[in-house]
């Protein structure tokens, strides 16, 4: 069985990161070993979580995992809460990554706006990290930031969104997934970009109006456990924009308060069948 190392924090409440990325990856027969990097009450779009960071813990954990010869086919990384965090997790990248793939999740920010405790260093930072990946999963927000371009919100087309992916690949990794990417209206989903083969991949699924919590992480984990089995980059994508949509689809008429993110877990079964 392959084994991946998924590195973000565990946000208690709101259905997202760590809570979301270690069912999904298990449901598609994929062992997902956390390496949590803060533990929060809820995620931070709740006010004044609680937030105890877990920096410090990271060398104790990674000293034992190589003393007892952990090895893991991918590595996962997410929402990181602070430059010397990033400092930390490549040095991680650096003593592990072996011959697995590093997948990074640049998570920062949504809707032309960056998440509240995020500055412009932590974006270039964060930009140079991305450099590390073999494939990287911004969104649309995320990747204007990193590129230094003015958020281009819903005014682009297709060769706009494919010079979008040239310039992630420019960044580092070979391979870019750009989500939030909706070409005609009622549709969003994702494009992709292996500039090793010069290969676009474009997915879309209907679009359910206004904006659902957690949905990036429940993308990114997706392709994760799709990339891990071996998928091809295109089909990882396929698999992510249906299991968000239908994520999204078990929610919509059951929606207290959009903030506790999306009831992926009516739908975990489409994964564990597709195994
Ligand atoms: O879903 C991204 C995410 C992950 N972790 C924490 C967050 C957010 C987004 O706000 O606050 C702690």
């Amino acid at each position: 069985m392959k084994r991946i190392a998924a590195v973000q924090d565990i946000s208690c409440v709101g259905r997202c990161s760590l809570t979301v990325a270690l069912p999904i990856i298990s449901a598609m027969g994929v062992e997902a070993c956390p390496l949590p990097t803060a533990l929060l009450s809820t995620h931070t779009l709740f006010p004044e979580p609680y937030v105890r960071d877990l920096t410090d813990m990271i060398a104790g954990i990674t000293e034992h995992w190589k003393k007892i010869g952990a090895a893991f086919d991918g590595i996962y990384t997410g929402y990181l809460g602070s430059l010397r965090q990033i400092e930390v997790i490549s040095r991680f990248i650096d003593e592990f990554r072996g011959e697995g793939f590093v997948f990074i999740d640049p998570v920062m920010g949504d809707h032309g706006r960056l998440y509240s405790g995020f500055s412009p260093e932590y974006v270039g930072r964060m930009a140079e990290f991305c450099g590390k990946g073999d494939i990287i999963v911004p969104n649309l927000t995320e990747a204007c930031f990193m590129l230094g371009r003015d958020y281009i919100g819903e005014k682009y087309d297709r060769d706009d969104i494919k010079g979008v992916l040239r310039e992630l690949t420019g960044l580092g990794a070979s391979k870019a997934i750009l989500t939030g990417v909706s070409l005609e209206p009622g549709r969003l989903g994702a494009a992709a970009y292996d500039s090793g083969s010069g290969e676009y991949f474009l997915c879309m699924g209907d679009r359910v109006q206004g904006s659902f919590h957690g949905t990036g992480d429940i993308f990114a984990s997706v392709c994760v456990g799709a990339l891990a089995k071996g998928e091809a980059l295109g089909l990882a994508v396929e698999r992510a924009v249906n299991f968000t949509c239908e994520s999204i689809k078990a929610t919509t008429d059951d929606l207290p308060d959009r903030r506790f993110g999306v009831n992926f877990e009516k739908v975990l079964h489409i994964l564990s069948s597709e195994e």
